[in-house]
């Protein structure tokens, strides 16, 4: 069998590994993760048109540091029977992926034509999962463009993709519907509208000449503001097209996924509160706050100004209560100090917080680093973000959508030394712990997905930064190995 055959020790049921499925919620979810760009690879096959990450990472290797790209990414496109069979294995209840919005719309608009190959592959990996007792969770958005919509219209600073991006969803539900019961239609505005339009590292790659100059235009101070606006309002009618014309008869539920860090005071002061508080405004608050109370946070509009678009009446309505669910993706955590001087010539969404963001304290990390520049191990963040949430914001159903870790790809090891994972086990097993705990106090947790199942693209760091749950051999043909902690899930999900 799968887990047995690379001979790795089983895991002793100590103190530390009684943290079970059992002891959360009957029904609770366990779920792992995943997203069209970084696994399907087949980039140019089945009748798939270009994404604006196939434009990025071919125009610009350069922004990717092993200079790689998703055209192969890790196979999942012809390997996902025996993918599943490895989620199946590890006795997972259900799987995330995403749908790769030009695989369907290869001129991304309806009237370009749709891809019946493109419905065939999803409706077979809809029906592996199935057969094997694995439920779909489908994300329609994670962040893979169809490249025409880029070039007809500038993509997400148009409003225009309103209503290609419902045209697409409405294919979705039609010819998935009867099956997939869960549905987000975005993963993490922030991450695409800061990526993409304020630092430029992720496609389109677009930011104000003096933030670098290897943004090809763009506005930081204006652009992720229209895009994160966009998506705002392209989910909502997404949404409401579900609720009109399909939920009545297919019985799902849609939300939306966002990412959050934790935001721990720099110090004890009143300014270093605040500044936590704008922090987590800006990077939450400012997708959350719409879609619960149909507004931007206070902090944003006085500290954005006219350069943060309205939401007229119509479109807060719109925006407004527009989930069954919220998907919450949660990495790591950050500490927030105000800054009392700052530049307003060049004017971005990255300072326009007044925020200075860190990791250390008087020379103290605030959690051990992983692989990734950006994450660092704060476990309690997870409990604490939850709690906050359901005090702040009417306490929705939640999902947590992503939670992991990652390891930078070391060459110098051997494979059996790569599969031991001992951080990844530890960053599980104690933000499973504060979640439960976040439960216990009442937090409306429904599910968890590890983000990863398995190595994959990892944007910007390419395949040097490995999140996976199972190995990919890169330099063997793509082979698929369980790392210690795939042991440790298996066991941890025991029924
Ligand atoms: C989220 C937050 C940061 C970077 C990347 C993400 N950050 O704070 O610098 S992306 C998120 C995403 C998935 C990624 C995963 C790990 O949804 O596609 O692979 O997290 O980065």
């Amino acid at each position: 069998d799968l887990l047995g055959r690379s001979g790795g020790a089983a895991l002793s049921n100590d103190s530390s590994t009684s943290l079970n499925r059992y002891s959360f919620p009957a029904g609770f979810v366990f779920g792992a993760a995943s997203a069209s760009y970084q696994f399907e690879g087949a980039a140019k096959q089945g009748g798939k048109g270009p994404s604006i990450w196939d434009t990025f990472t071919h125009k610009y290797p350069g922004k990717i540091a092993d200079r790689s790209n998703g055209d192969v990414a890790i196979d999942f496109y012809h390997r996902y029977k025996g993918d599943v069979g490895i989620m199946k294995e590890m006795g997972l209840d259900a799987f995330r992926f995403s749908i790769s919005w030009p695989r369907i719309l290869p001129h991304g608009k309806l009237s370009g034509g749709v891809n019946r190959e493109g419905i065939r592959f999803y409706n077979n990996l809809i029906d592996e999962l199935l057969s094997h007792g694995l439920q779909p969770y489908v994300t329609l958005f994670h962040w893979d463009l169809p490249q025409a919509l880029e070039d007809e219209y500038g993509g997400f600073l148009n409003t225009k993709i309103v209503d290609d991006f419902r045209d697409y969803a409405e294919i979705c539900f039609r010819e998935f519907g009867d099956r997939v019961k869960s549905w987000i239609t975005f993963n993490e505005p922030w991450t695409f509208s800061n990526g993409g339009y304020s630092l430029g590292t992720l496609s389109p790659g677009r930011c104000s000449p003096w933030v670098s100059i290897s943004c090809t235009g763009g506005n930081s101070g204006t652009e992720p503001y229209l895009v994160a606006h966009n998506q705002l309002l392209a989910h909502a009618a997404a949404v409401k097209a579900y609720k009109d014309k399909y939920q009545a008869f297919q019985k799902g539920k849609i939300g939306i996924t966002l990412v959050s860090h934790w935001f721990v005071p720099y110090s004890n002061d009143k300014a270093s509160i605040q500044a936590a508080q704008r922090a987590i405004d800006f990077m939450f608050g400012w997708l959350l706050h719409p879609l619960t109370y149909g507004d931007y946070p206070e902090s944003m509009r006085s500290l954005v100004g006219k350069r943060l678009p309205k939401l007229t009446p119509e479109q807060s309505m719109a925006v407004k209560g527009s989930f069954d669910f919220l998907g919450l993706n949660y990495y790591t955590a950050n500490y927030a100090a105000n800054v009392l001087s700052f530049n307003s010539v060049n004017i971005s969404y990255n300072t326009d917080s007044h925020v200075n963001l860190s990791t250390t304290r008087k020379g103290v990390l605030i959690g051990k680093q992983a692989g990734s520049s950006w994450l660092f191990v704060y476990p309690r963040g997870i409990h604490d973000l939850l709690l906050y949430v359901k005090k702040q914001y009417k306490d929705p159903v939640i999902y947590i959508t992503e939670n992991g870790v990652s390891e930078k790809d070391d060459s110098s090891l051997t494979l059996k030394e790569a599969l031991v994972d001992n951080l990844r086990i530890e960053y599980y097993q104690s933000h499973l712990s504060f979640v439960q705990k976040a439960i216990k106090k009442g937090v409306n947790v429904k599910g968890y997905f590890a983000w990863s199942l398995m190595d994959n693209f990892e944007w910007n760091d390419g395949y040097s930064v490995r999140f996976g749950i199972n190995y990919i051999d890169y330099k063997n043909g793509l082979k698929r190995y369980p790392k210690r902690s795939a042991y440790w899930f298996k066991k941890f999900l025991q029924r």
